[in-house]
């Protein structure tokens, strides 16, 4: 039996200044979404705040808990694998840092459940630049990544590095989890050429988005250098065919 209630997996480190207020509005939206939290051990207690949250609600509430930083691709593994397993057909992904409002969900899982997407992307960049609080570098940084992956791989989406989506579960089977190497912004270009390539139909939803006011950055050069290279990488397993 599969569940119609969509789950969205959020990946945790250091986000108990924000996590609490993330899962109390995703838990208000009319559609009745579930939560997975992966949280990695954050210092911080993320995971004890969640843990108290669960108990409150243990039907809407999922914590997976690992030892340590392991970083986010293998994360969002882990809560794809666990999505898979127990069921759900919408398997949405989304930032801790407030940086996703969760009041788009809702306009981003709607292409999915009308059928109209196996994949939709919540954008910053379709019909326009829609981001608050971004230094002009950041800024330049993204907007390339997405020039230069386009250009690589011939993927026609604008926001190739965003991190809220919604999967339907077809997508994610049809991918092979366990060969997915990525694990910063790569890894969200990785799944999006995957799915593009194996024919599913990817469409991008406008949101707004807010660079975070609390907790800090994870961002780092060793994030860039790995997509840099990963997208050749994609490339060229993909024209002999090994993707
Ligand atoms: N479980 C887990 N979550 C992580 C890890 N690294 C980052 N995250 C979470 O992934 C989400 C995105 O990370 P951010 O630090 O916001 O990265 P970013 O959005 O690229 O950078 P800024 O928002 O500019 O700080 C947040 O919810 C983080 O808490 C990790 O190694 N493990
Ligand atoms: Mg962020």
């Amino acid at each position: 039996m599969q569940k119609q209630h969509p789950i969205v997996i959020i990946p945790t480190f250091n986000e108990a200044e924000n996590i609490g207020s993330v899962i109390g509005q995703v838990l208000s939206l009319p559609l009745s979404f579930r939560v997975l939290v992966v949280d990695d051990s954050s210092p911080d207690g993320t995971g004890d705040l969640v843990e108290a949250l669960k108990t409150e609600h243990p039907e809407r509430i999922h914590l997976l808990r690992r030892a340590g930083k392991l970083g986010l691709g293998t994360a969002y593994i882990l809560g794809f694998q666990y999505a898979l397993e127990h069921g759900y057909e919408l398997i949405c992904e989304m930032d801790a840092d407030m940086s996703h409002n969760p009041a788009d969900l809702e306009r981003i899982v709607a292409p999915v459940i009308s059928g109209e997407a196996d994949l939709a992307i919540g954008s910053r960049y379709v019909n326009g630049v829609r981001i608050i609080n971004w230094p002009l570098s950041r800024l330049m940084l993204s907007y390339s990544a997405g020039m230069y992956t386009r250009a690589i791989t011939g993927i026609r989406i604008q926001d190739v590095t965003a991190g809220f989506k919604c999967f339907h579960r077809r997508v994610l089977e049809a991918i092979d989890l366990n060969a997915v190497r990525s694990n910063g912004y790569s890894f969200q270009i990785e799944l999006n050429f995957k799915a593009w390539k194996k024919g599913f139909t990817l469409v991008e939803v406008p949101i707004i988005f807010t660079e975070r006011t609390e907790g800090r950055s994870k961002m780092s050069k060793a994030i860039v250098r790995e997509a840099a290279w990963k997208v050749w990488e994609l490339r060229i397993r993909s024209i002999f065919g090994r993707l």
